[in-house]
């Protein structure tokens, strides 16, 4: 990301003064995660957030029905891949629905079935593909269901 202070300062001959070099010490972690915010609908509140790392998008959070509350969130590898993905599905403000990557492949979801906070459904996947899962049917953080499908 080009930030317009910063080759200003990289312009500068090495006699600043001291107080200068601190500034930059403390600007250095806003420049490297900027909160970038957009307000879609228009009424005032951000509902889109972004990480933004050097020009690359690591991560999005979006407030899908404008409620203040993000209730959806993505995250990026180094790759640009996909490395998690999480759903607020009841817009009660918990995530309850969570999808992870690995080398951009979905390899695992997780689900709060009930949205009393704890999961209670785990997926292997291999991309399109479910390996197996368990569930905890009756909400006792026990898991009662266990299938695991031949490879
Ligand atoms: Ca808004
Ligand atoms: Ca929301
Ligand atoms: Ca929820
Ligand atoms: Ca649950």
């Amino acid at each position: 990301m080009y930030w317009p202070g910063l080759s200003t300062m990289k312009d500068m001959k090495p006699m600043l003064p001291l107080c200068l070099l601190w500034l930059l010490a403390l600007l250095a972690p806003a420049v490297a995660a900027p909160a970038l915010t957009l307000d879609r609908n228009g009424d005032g509140n951000p509902d889109q957030w972004y990480e933004v790392v050097d020009g690359q998008v690591l991560g999005l959070s979006l407030d899908r029905n404008y409620d203040g509350q993000a209730d959806y969130a993505v995250e990026y590898d180094a790759q640009n891949r996909k490395s998690s993905e999480r759903m607020d599905f009841n817009y009660d403000g918990n995530m309850d629905d969570f999808y992870f990557f690995e080398d951009g492949q979905l390899v695992r979801q997780e689900v709060d079935s009930n949205f009393d906070g704890r999961v209670d459904v785990w997926v292997s996947l291999e991309g399109q593909y479910i390996r197996g899962y368990e569930m905890d049917r009756d909400f006792d953080g026990v898991v009662e269901v266990r299938k695991a499908f031949g490879p």
